[in-house]
C-alpha cells in the first residue's frame, strides 16, 4: 500500500528507509513530517524545538511562509531554463547578491560542496593564469578536522577517516596544516605554488571549534603577504549563524572568494553561491564550468526572499543576543552538572563536550533523551553535542528550551 493512501506510523516509515535506503546516515529516531519556525512535528503529530536547523540550512524558520509564497508563486512562472539561455531573473539576483556581499562578481551553484569544488577550481585556474604557477602544480592548504563537503575532490583535503576510508585514490595538489595555527600556515603558504587555504571561520562538524580571536585575521594578513588567496567556506557559519551576517565579520576579514549555501534558500532548495571579485571569477570563460540547475530562475527568486528575511527580521542581531544568553545558562548548566567539559560557540551556532559517563552512555543518549522532552539534536564524533535552533528563536522558546537541556542533563547526573 502506498502511504499516499494512508499516514505512515513512525516505524513503517523508519523500516522503509531501512529496506529501500542507502545506509549512509544513522539518523536520531524521529520521523518528521511538519515544520513551523523553530518547531517540527513527527508523524504522531508529537512537536520538537528544533535545535539543529538541518545544519543551518532554516536559519529563517522552517517553511517561512514569505520563502513559501516566492516558491509558489515562482514555480507557476518558470522554474528552470538551464543557463543555455538567459532568465529573467539571473541578472537581478547576481545585481542583488555581489551588492548583498560586496563582491563584484558571483557564480551561483546548487549545494554547497558544489559551491567548495568551484571555488577550488577557481583559486587553481587563478593560480595558473594570475600567480603564474606551473600548469597544474597549483597547491591549495586545507586545515586539519575540517567539512567542506563529500566529493571525492574534497574529501581529498579532509583528516576524518570517516569521510576518506575506501574511497580512494585521491585528489593530488592539496597540503594539511592543522587549524588555528598561524605559523603552520605560513609555513605552507612560502612554497611558491600555493593558490589559496581554505578555511572555515569555525569548524561545525569537527565540533565548533571556535579559533582564537585574531587567528582569522592574521591567516588572512598571511595570505595576502604570500600572494595566496584566502577562501571563507560559510556554508554553515555564514548567513548570520554566528551573530555576524558572515563570521568573517567578526574579525573584519573580507575573504578572496566566498563559499555560501545552506540557508541562501531558508531551507527550501539547494542554493549555493561562490562570490569573488574580477581578477578571480573572470579567469573561468564560458563553456568551462558550470550546472543545470545552477542560477534557475526559481533559486534566484528564494534566495533573494531568503537574504531579505535576514535582514528585515535582523536575525544576525537575534542570534548573538540568543547565543549570548544560551552559553550563559549552558555554563552555569556545566558546574553543576560535572559531566561536561566544554561549552562553546559563537550566536547561536554552540556545542556541548559531554564526557562519556561510567555506565557506557554517551552524549548519543543524551540525545534520545532530549528527543524524548521535546528537543531534537545531534551529536558529532561521539561526545560533542552541537546547539544550533533556526535564528528565528524568540526569549520565551530560549526559556523553554534551556529548561528541558537543564532538566535532561541533570537526569544524567
Ligand atoms: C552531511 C556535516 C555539517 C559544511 C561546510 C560545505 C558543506 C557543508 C562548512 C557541504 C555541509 C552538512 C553536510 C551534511 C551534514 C552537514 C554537516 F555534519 F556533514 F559536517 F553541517 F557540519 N561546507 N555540511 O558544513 O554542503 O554539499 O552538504 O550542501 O553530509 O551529512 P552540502
Amino acid at each position: 500500500m502506498s502511504s499516499t493512501t494512508h499516514t505512515l506510523s513512525s516505524a513503517e516509515a523508519m523500516a522503509l528507509e531501512d529496506r529501500y535506503g542507502a545506509h549512509n546516515y544513522h539518523p536520531i529516531p524521529v520521523v518528521l513530517a511538519r515544520g513551523e519556525g523553530v518547531y517540527v512535528w513527527d508523524l504522531e503529530d508529537k512537536r520538537y524545538f528544533d535545535f539543529l536547523s538541518a545544519y543551518s540550512a532554516v536559519n529563517q524558520g522552517h517553511c517561512h511562509p514569505r520563502i513559501t509564497a516566492a516558491i509558489v508563486d515562482q514555480a507557476q512562472k518558470l522554474t528552470l531554463t538551464s543557463r543555455a539561455f538567459y532568465n529573467s531573473l539571473l541578472g537581478e539576483y547576481e545585481k542583488f547578491i555581489t551588492d548583498y556581499f560586496g563582491y563584484q562578481r558571483v557564480l551561483p551553484m546548487n549545494t554547497g560542496v558544489e559551491a567548495v569544488e568551484t571555488a577550488i577550481k577557481l583559486a587553481r585556474k587563478w593560480g595558473h593564469e594570475v600567480k603564474k604557477i606551473p600548469e597544474s602544480q597549483a597547491r591549495i592548504v586545507f586545515a586539519e578536522s575540517n567539512f567542506h563537503g563529500r566529493t571525492l575532490g574534497v574529501i581529498s583535503g579532509s583528516t576524518d577517516p570517516d569521510s576518506r576510508k575506501g574511497f580512494g585514490p585521491y585528489m593530488p595538489g592539496y597540503d594539511v596544516i592543522p587549524y588555528n595555527r598561524l605559523d603552520a600556515l605560513e609555513a605552507a603558504v612560502k612554497n611558491p605554488d600555493v593558490a589559496a587555504f581554505i578555511v572555515e571561520p569555525i569548524q561545525g562538524e569537527a565540533g565548533v571549534v571556535v579559533p582564537d580571536p585574531g587567528y582569522l585575521k592574521q591567516a588572512y594578513e598571511i595570505c595576502k603577504a604570500h600572494n595566496v588567496l584566502f577562501i571563507g567556506d560559510e556554508v554553515q557559519t555564514g548567513l548570520c549563524r554566528t551573530g555576524r551576517l558572515l563570521a568573517c565579520d567578526h574579525e573584519d576579514v573580507r575573504p578572496d572568494i566566498l563559499i555560501l549555501g545552506k540557508a541562501l534558500s531558508g531551507g527550501a532548495l539547494p542554493v549555493s553561491a561562490v562570490l569573488a571579485d574580477d581578477e578571480i571569477m573572470l579567469t573561468i570563460r564560458p563553456g568551462e564550468h558550470g550546472s543545470t540547475y545552477g542560477g534557475n530562475p526559481l533559486a534566484c527568486r528564494v534566495a533573494i526572499e531568503a537574504l531579505n528575511i535576514l535582514r528585515d527580521e535582523k536575525l544576525a542581531e537575534n542570534a548573538a543576543k540568543m547565543g549570548e544568553r544560551f552559553r550563559s545558562e549552558m555554563t552555569a548548566l556545566q558546574q553543576e552538572a560535572g559531566f561536561i567539559t566544554a561549552v562553546r560557540g559563537k550566536g547561536l551556532l554552540n556545542a556541548m563536550v559531554i564526557k562519556p559517563f561510567d555506565d557506557g552512555r554517551t552524549a548519543w543518549d543524551v540525545c534520545l533523551a532530549l528527543k524524548d522532552q521535546g528537543l531534537l539534536c545531534k551529536p558529532t564524533h561521539g561526545d560533542i553535542i552541537r546547539f544550533a535552533p533556526p535564528l528565528v528563536i524568540n526569549d520565551e522558546q530560549m526559556t523553554e528550551c534551556v529548561a528541558i537541556i537543564r532538566k535532561t542533563i541533570l537526569s544524567f547526573a
